[in-house]
């Protein structure tokens, strides 16, 4: 019985291992350099498509994925460069995928909403809201019919949790008690929709305890509460006790998309969050602990800066992918073994099925 969501106390983390700190502060600047260089290439057209950024909300990802060994699976949404870059994904593949180039991790047929790499075990990206989640079950269900012992992280926004499938998920997960974190990135707005709009009930860690998973929230801003209790869930799950749901309590500095003149929240309120900017913070606690000098932060910065420019100088040489194998993977190669078998070939051609 997981009864009532459980509130832990996060704002004051303790500076338990200054190395490991330091650590998550290079991974939080890396996401938030490489974001901003996605802008600025979207703005002078060298990107194009959709692009989410995730601007604000990087302590969420550096905290979560730090909790998973390298066979864990990782499933996200369409904010989600940091979760591949931090999963171990290179700048290269992701930066070229945003390019459209061949050699981006989805051969530039995917982009900035479709990053996924079999070797890191991240799968995807996903463009539909809430649609990462019913994946993440089948993962999971898989690996449990098969013996494996690996846990499956499904990051969400809050506004998945009003699909049908956020609940058809949490049902199955906890019926069959998958190895699956469900973690909610709560950062108030589903596009230009409040939380309070759009849930009747906005105490998420409640709704998801419903199903009988442990529940809990924690402050989103602050990596290391992040880490700490994402660590306490994964442990959890991989020991067999079922799937677990994290809330975490965040904000995105930036626009929805490129697409969004933000009328719905006021500026004052995007102030108060900037405040909280989770790398600020951790700078800051680092600094009060005299665990970070002007010239360790300056050695962060110019090493993130080094790989964002190769992986941008990278991508510009590329190639596309040549426009003769543009119908490649329509079918997957192996369709052309049931071929044959097709219940919907009437006669023995084979018109609109190319593999
Ligand atoms: C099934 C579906 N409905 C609507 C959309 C359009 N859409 C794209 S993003 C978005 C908002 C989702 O908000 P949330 O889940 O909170 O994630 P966030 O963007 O805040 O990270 C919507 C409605 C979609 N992509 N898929
Ligand atoms: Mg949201």
């Amino acid at each position: 019985m997981s009864g009532k969501p459980t509130e832990r106390p996060n704002a004051e983390t303790p500076l338990r291992d200054p190395e490991r700190a330091r650590d998550y502060l290079r991974r939080m600047i890396l996401v938030r350099r490489f974001e901003e260089r996605c802008v600025e290439l979207y703005q002078s057209t060298k990107i194009r498509g959709f692009l989410h950024v995730f601007i604000g909300e990087e302590a969420v990802a550096t905290g979560v994925l730090d909790a998973l060994t390298p066979d864990d699976a990782v499933v996200a949404t369409y904010r989600e460069h940091g979760h591949a870059l931090l999963r171990g994904m290179s700048a290269r593949s992701v930066m070229a995928e945003m390019y459209g180039r061949v050699s981006g991790c989805s051969r530039g047929r995917g982009g900035s909403m479709h990053l996924f790499d079999a070797q890191t075990h991240f799968c995807g990206g996903n463009a539909i809201v809430g649609g990462g989640l019913p994946l993440a079950v089948g993962l999971a269900l898989a690996d449990q019919l098969q013996g494996r012992e690996r846990v499956t992280v499904c990051f969400f926004g809050e506004g998945a949790m009003a699909e049908g499938e956020f609940h058809e998920s949490m049902n199955l997960a906890a019926l069959w008690r998958l190895p699956v974190l469900f973690v909610c990135e709560n950062n108030l707005y589903a596009m230009g929709t409040a939380l309070q709009r759009s849930e009747s009930e906005t105490n998420l860690a409640l709704k998801a305890a419903s199903y009988e998973i442990p529940a809990w929230s924690v402050d989103g801003m602050a990596v290391l509460a992040v880490a700490d209790s994402a660590r306490r869930a994964v442990d959890a799950v991989r020991s067999g006790a079922g799937p677990h749901f994290l809330e975490a309590r965040t904000y995105r500095f930036r626009a929805h998309s490129m697409f969004d003149p933000e009328r719905y929240r006021a500026k004052s309120e995007v102030a108060e969050w900037r405040e909280k900017d989770p790398l600020l913070q951790l700078q800051a606690l680092l600094e009060s602990a005299e665990e970070l000098s002007e010239d360790d932060l300056a050695e962060i910065e110019r090493s993130v800066a080094e790989e964002i420019d190769d992986a941008v100088a990278f991508a510009e040489a590329e190639p596309n992918e040549d426009v003769s194998e543009l119908e490649r993977f329509v079918y997957s190669d192996s369709s052309t073994a049931w071929r044959g078998a097709r219940p919907w070939a009437t006669s023995g051609s084979d018109r609109g099925a190319r593999s």
